[in-house]
């Protein structure tokens, strides 16, 4: 990987990060300058707003004396088990056929372990079954069948395929696809929990989880059990998640090139921006790819960056919980080289 140069980053990324100014408040989310993006640890940071309250419970968990996989696997298991929340846990969008397919790993930086599972139907909390698959067996990933086999073995509470409200939409979908008119029906969004945690003894951890995309081919999964795509954590450097299109995350690697980027110098958010630059630049649907990255490194930096207008993410330490807006890039402002493409 070529190392990148920070005076010429910084200079290019002048010209595509858009909204920087220091600490803009953008509705409830604050837009802060790369010197506010820095925390005593522990330090935990996640996707979207509804990883506030996981954070600040990966942070309870700690507080009580938990390890750094207990603090990731309790701060998932809030987002896992909230009804409301249509793409991550049991309450998901369920695929074509109707059945929530969960995908879910977890990493810790000491020992460079990690467990995974893919396409789970049928259990409430993937990200403790990946724990398990990691803590107990000597394999990293399981999936589909055999990962529902493992986790009812190991007498990990179950649940509903799809929930009652997913499943009437789910119907209206079919009948939609069904009828001449549902041609054009638009997949429904889709979001992610990644969360990654800073310990004060220095140590990195990290996990992600999710249902995907809304009506997936049954089987299809996406990046967010994959090592390096939806999640990964190095423990000399720090650790990256990703939230968006699996599809176009996971060709990448984009995780772990947020994190060697970091390891070249980069301030975490910047790592984010340059691996995004990096994605757009080779694919052919340029910044329209749906792609968000956070990152934290071992000093306490963090940040984000996504495609479009950017996207809004938690970061939870002693001193603050708060909702952040990552800067953006998209083919409107990289100007005459790279941008436009269609
Ligand atoms: C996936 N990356 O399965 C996940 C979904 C997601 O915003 O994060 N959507 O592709």
């Amino acid at each position: 990987m070529p190392a990148v140069s920070r005076r010429e980053f910084v200079s290019r990324s002048a010209l595509v990060v858009t909204g920087t100014s220091v600490g803009r408040r953008l509705g409830a989310a604050t837009e802060p300058g790369l010197s506010e993006l820095q925390a005593r640890p522990p330090l935990i940071v996640s996707t979207w707003p509804f990883g506030k309250p996981a954070n600040e419970a990966a942070l309870a968990a700690l507080q009580r004396g938990g390890s750094g996989l207990d603090a990731v696997e309790q701060g998932i298991r809030v987002t896992e088990s909230d009804p409301n929340n249509a793409s991550v846990g049991l309450g998901g969008i369920p695929n074509a056929d109707g059945v929530v397919q969960l995908d879910a790993c977890i990493m810790s930086g000491p020992g460079h372990r990690a467990g995974s599972v893919a396409a789970v139907s049928g259990f409430r909390y993937p990200i403790s079954i990946a724990r398990r698959v990691m803590e107990t067996t000597r394999h990293v990933m399981l999936a589909g069948e055999g990962a529902e086999d493992f986790a009812a073995r190991e007498g990990f509470e179950r649940g509903p395929k799809v929930s009652p409200k997913q499943k009437a939409a789910w119907k209206r979908w079919k009948e939609a696809q069904a009828s001449k008119a549902g041609g054009g029906t638009k997949p429904p969004n889709h979001d992610t929990i990644a969360l990654i945690a800073l310990l004060a003894d220095g140590t990195v951890f990290g996990g992600c989880s999710t249902s995907g995309w809304g009506y997936k081919i049954p089987g299809r999964v996406g990046d967010s059990p994959i090592l390096g795509s939806g999640l990964y954590v190095d423990n000399d450097v720090g650790a990256a998640g990703a939230t968006g299109v699996g599809e176009n995350v996971m060709r990448y690697c984009g995780s772990f090139l947020v994190v060697e980027l970091m390891r070249q110098g980069l301030h975490p958010q910047e790592a984010c921006l340059e691996t995004i630059r990096r994605i757009a630049k080779k694919d052919p649907l340029g910044f329209d790819l749906s792609i968000n990255f956070i990152a934290l490194d071992r000093q306490g930096r963090f940040g984000g960056a996504g495609t479009g207008k950017g996207f809004e993410y938690a970061a939870t330490c002693e001193a603050f919980s708060s909702v952040f807006r990552s800067p953006g890039l998209t083919s409107a402002n990289i100007g005459p080289v790279g941008g436009n493409r269609k």
